[in-house]
């Protein structure tokens, strides 16, 4: 027997022991363990009950990722789950932890489940391309019913443990020691009831075709693009049809289908890309982490407010600092407003609510901020502004207090001019609305110090950020990388493409949003405001033009009612042929031509733009490595998961056929931006 799997007797119960760090992931050795042992669990007459348990932080959390897009090892995990289904000895999981994908299949395979308080239950396998392919599509509404299955498989989503037995889910719940508690119900309850036989009917419900009906409207807006869902939707349906063994086989079809797709690979690339960019390479430190309990906010503007959310939400004390009376008061009551709404939505508890506000403190004050751990800076993007807010906070907090700005793309060693210890600067970089928003890009500087930096990194962990190290240049990794996505789509403009055509092309391929549509909703006045400040950008007439010829007549987007649409007061956005007017006037002046774009050419041009200035910033070692830009990619800007970000993009599509497609705009446009990055030759 495998060491990692172990089976001991225990007063008539034979209890298995899974020890496969960190996640007791079913990886083959794993798997193979358990089979072995419920064989001789079961040969041994003297037991009346097998329980299955794991050892450390978490029952099995899943199928072992990193196993999938290798060749396959026996056996296979749907045996396993029909070993545990048809035994004739009655078997209990212990669970505890996040009990998911396969790990949850082995439990809804068990005749019993008993559990630890909080513990977390989900079928997340569509989040990695996948639908649960050992059987959760045919168990789980067998045990929850068709509604409440079809609604957890197809989202993804976890749920927590009922706090009290419902015998259907859960037989018992505890909240100390889950194998004790397996043990005296294994004594108490099975051993007098003999155990009972798993639900093998077909699923009979009157209104199975409303509620499939229904999950499909949700797919196309909630899951746009990705095959899993719709094919979880169709094995879930199997239920209404066919017995549990039938339907296992059949979805087993439907499950190898999508693990052998390029989306599953990208999202699975996905899954531990964002792992690897929380792990960036760093000397090794000896002195402890910072402790990060206390954090000023300065600027209580849509993103200081957002951020002293997210902060709050997370346990932290948060002083919110403002220029005067009125601003502050501004952001306490949209924090406030948002909270209560919150509680009206049914999100957070009044409870919640009242103690997150207790954690809060405004100020005008920088006195009273004097024991902050970090101070974020979120005012105005201006040079001038942030190193006065800098000098004061030099004046005022320890010298060990973390010093982070959350400007977008100014030069964060320019911000730590004015201070003696420039080690304990830093960006932290918020997206917005920052209480929603996942991403945080951490900028480190010259000079921060590591400790710094590692603090941050964790920092971003407990406010359940997903974190990305990059260094300082000109919009960090995301904007850079959006400012050449974005003129793109601006020279399209003038060549003759319509804002409708390009945002078509983008959320065709898969973006959330159109560009154009987003530079209203942002406000396309920012981007310009940051162009004018930056005297190092390109001195091509056509660089933006489009929209700099948008904000000079006043079109600013939607908070102007107009931009490169016409909205109404409802924000609906409709086409305006003014726009088209005023970019063709302009074009006809630098001699562009109109040029005729199929909406693959349109999307392409945008993505490669993206992919080639990646590249650049990896050559320029901004980023660590390609799995950190797409994590930014695809936790701040809406890339497609499916395609696993853009850098995983290209190398699906194959980086010769990248360099020359480059070389292809570089020919046609003349624009030294399209040469292919050296990184890209290194590549080849
Ligand atoms: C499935 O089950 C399909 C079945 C059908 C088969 C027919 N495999 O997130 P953390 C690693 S699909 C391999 O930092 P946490 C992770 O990479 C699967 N490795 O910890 C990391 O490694 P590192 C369905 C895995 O406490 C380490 O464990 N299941 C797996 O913040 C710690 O991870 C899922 O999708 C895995 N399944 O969160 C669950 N899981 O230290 C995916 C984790 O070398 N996992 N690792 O970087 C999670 O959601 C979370 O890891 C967690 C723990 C909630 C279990």
């Amino acid at each position: 027997m495998s060491n990692i799997v172990s089976v001991v007797s225990q007063n008539e119960v034979a209890v298995i022991t899974i020890n496969n760090p960190p996640v007791n992931a079913l990886s083959a050795e794993v798997r193979s363990g358990l089979l072995d042992a419920l064989t001789q669990a079961q040969a041994d007459k003297s037991i009346f009950a097998i329980v299955i348990q794991c050892e450390g932080r978490t029952f099995i959390a899943g199928a072992d990722i990193k196993e999938f897009g290798q060749t396959p090892k026996l056996p296979h995990l749907p045996d396993v789950v029909l070993a545990i289904a048809n035994s004739s000895v009655p078997i209990i999981a212990a669970l505890h932890g996040s009990v998911l994908g396969g790990g949850f299949e082995i439990a809804l395979a068990c005749q019993y489940r008993v559990g630890l308080k909080g513990t977390t239950l989900g079928l997340p396998e569509v989040n990695l391309g996948l639908i649960p392919g050992a059987g959760g599509t045919q168990l789980l509404p067998r045990v929850l019913g068709l509604s409440k299955a079809m609604n957890m498989i197809i989202t993804g989503k976890s749920i927590k443990l009922p706090d009290t037995a419902d015998n259907a889910l859960v037989h018992a719940v505890t909240d100390s020691d889950v194998l004790a508690c397996a043990l005296e119900f294994s004594h108490t309850f099975v051993k007098s009831s003999g155990g009972q036989k798993l639900n093998n009917k077909i699923v009979e419900q009157d209104d199975a075709e409303d509620i499939k009906q229904h999950a499909l409207k949700n797919l196309v807006s909630k899951r746009k693009g990705q095959t899993a869902p719709l094919k979880a939707l169709e094995a879930i349906m199997y239920t209404t049809q066919y017995s549990l063994e039938e339907g296992m086989k059949k979805s087993r079809k439907l499950f190898l289908e999508c693990r052998d797709s390029p989306q599953s690979a990208a999202m699975r690339y996905a899954f531990f890309a964002e792992k690897k960019a929380q792990k960036p390479k760093l000397p090794s430190i000896s002195a402890p982490l910072k402790n990060i309990e206390k954090v000023t906010v300065i600027g209580a503007g849509t993103m200081g407010a957002g951020i002293a959310m997210c902060l709050l939400a997370s346990g932290l004390s948060v002083y919110l600092l403002e220029i005067n009376a009125e601003n502050l008061e501004r952001g306490m009551s949209y924090i406030k407003n948002t909270l209560s709404s919150s509680v009206k939505k049914g999100r957070i508890s009044e409870q919640q609510a009242f103690e997150q506000l207790a954690r809060l403190t405004g100020t005008t004050e920088y006195s009273s901020i004097a024991d902050s751990h970090l101070v974020i800076e979120a005012a105005f993007e201006s040079m001038v502004v942030k190193q006065d807010i800098f000098a004061k906070l030099e004046a005022t907090v320890s010298t060990e207090c973390i010093l982070a700005s959350n400007t977008s793309y100014l030069d964060i060693d320019e911000i730590a001019y004015v201070v003696t210890h420039k080690s304990r600067v830093i960006g932290l970089h918020f997206f917005s609305p920052a209480h929603i928003m996942k991403l945080l890009e951490i900028v480190k500087t010259k000079h921060t110090d590591t400790n710094v930096i590692s603090s941050c990194m964790a920092f971003a962990k407990t406010i359940k950020k997903q974190a990305a190290l990059v260094g300082m240049c000109y919009g960090f990794v995301g904007n850079r990388m959006y400012a050449s996505y974005g003129r793109e789509a601006n020279f399209l403009l003038l060549e003759g493409c319509s804002p409708e055509q390009i945002d078509k092309a983008l959320v065709d391929f898969g973006m959330a949003m159109g560009p154009l549509a987003v530079n209203d909703m942002s406000g396309i006045d920012i981007g310009y405001k940051a162009r004018k400040e930056n005297p190092n950008l390109s001195v091509d007439p056509a660089y933006f033009l489009a929209a700099n010829l948008l904000v000079d007549s006043g079109r600013l987007g939607q908070k102007t009612g107009s931009g490169f649409y016409a909205y109404d007061e409802k924000l609906n956005r409709t086409s305006d042929p003014i726009v088209m007017d005023i970019f063709k006037n302009a074009a006809q002046k630098l001699n562009i031509v109109p040029q005729s774009y199929t909406s693959e050419e349109i999307s392409e041009r945008l993505v490669l733009a993206l992919i080639n200035e990646g590249a650049n910033i990896l050559q320029e070692s901004i980023a660590e490595n390609a799995e950190v830009i797409d994590t930014i990619w695809l936790n701040g800007y809406g890339f497609p998961r499916y395609y696993g970000g853009p850098m995983f993009y290209a190398q699906q599509l194959g980086w010769k056929y990248v360099k020359e497609k480059l070389l292809a705009l570089h020919q046609q446009t003349g624009k030294d931006w399209w040469k292919p990055s050296t990184y890209i030759d290194s590549l080849l």
